[in-house]
């Protein structure tokens, strides 16, 4: 590690401002180019602790940059996490308050909520399936605090990967009833189809984006509780949205979902 913890602490406090107070910054390796992934994973886990020292409470996690479309659109080629804080969940058919973000992009996703702990090493796709209570289709509203969402991997990692709002379907499914691989997803934005994808555009399967979350906690040592929410990653590539847009995610089988930003 060449950070100290104070600057350590700094990055989490000037990551977490710009977020709470919706203001774009310099991604962090301008300032510390020589910073190492496991540093950026300690900045973003003392932004959660700053959070659940303030009373949020975390209610799950997130995988990113586990597709194609993503690692392409975003110009990096390796699957990161993140966690989800209380207030990211947004209500379906709700509205969502623009003015708290800065540049936010709408991504579809399949959610899974645990009914048992994963924990890594060794956890595989069979072990996420087994432990997993039921899967809903979701949107992901990203929000990177970087200036134009431009980023490194470490810089991304750093800002919680880029996670600010979420928004999942009422409908639930048993992942035993569902192909989660071939399940079919539209996103509309504004009654026009934005995107299109399957959900083997996750890892060849969201659960393997699970598995991989619970082996990366693995390595600290931390596990994904029962009870959590966990968003695989984007099955399509993001896309930007603006006040007065309505979103609406169809997922084969689970439904839609539809909110807007106001
Ligand atoms: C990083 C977060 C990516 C996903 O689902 O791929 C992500 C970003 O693109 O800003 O959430
Ligand atoms: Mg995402």
């Amino acid at each position: 590690m060449s950070l100290t913890k104070e600057q350590i602490n700094e990055l989490a406090e000037h990551l977490e401002n710009a977020e709470l107070q919706a203001h774009d910054v310099k991604k962090i390796t301008d300032k510390y180019p020589d910073m190492t992934m496991a540093e950026a994973y300690e900045v973003q886990w003392e932004i959660r602790r700053r959070k659940e020292a303030r009373g949020n409470r975390i209610v799950g996690m997130k995988m990113g940059l586990t597709s194609r479309a993503k690692m392409e659109q975003m110009g990096v080629d390796t699957p990161v996490y993140g966690f989800l804080a209380d207030y990211f969940e947004q209500p379906e058919a709700g509205t969502i308050d623009i003015s708290k973000l800065i540049h936010p992009k709408v991504e579809a996703e399949i959610a899974f909520v645990t009914k048992a702990p994963l924990k890594g090493p060794g956890c595989s796709v069979g072990a996420v399936l087994a432990a997993t209570d039921f899967v809903m289709p979701a949107v992901e509203i990203i929000d990177s605090r970087y200036e134009n969402f431009r980023f490194d991997l470490i810089s991304v990692v750093a800002d919680n990967a880029s996670s600010s709002r979420y928004v999942t379907g009422s409908r639930i499914a048993d992942p035993r009833d569902v192909d989660l691989a071939n399940i079919g997803v539209v996103m509309e934005k504004n009654g026009e189809v934005v995107e299109v994808g399957a959900g083997a555009a996750v890892l060849g399967h969201p659960a393997t984006a699970v598995a991989m979350l619970a082996n990366m906690l693995g390595e600290r040592g931390e596990e994904i509780p029962a009870g959590s929410v966990i968003l695989s990653g984007a099955i399509t590539a993001a896309v930007l949205v603006e006040a007065g847009d309505n979103v609406t995610l169809r997922a084969q089988g689970l439904g839609s979902l539809s909110f807007r930003f106001a």
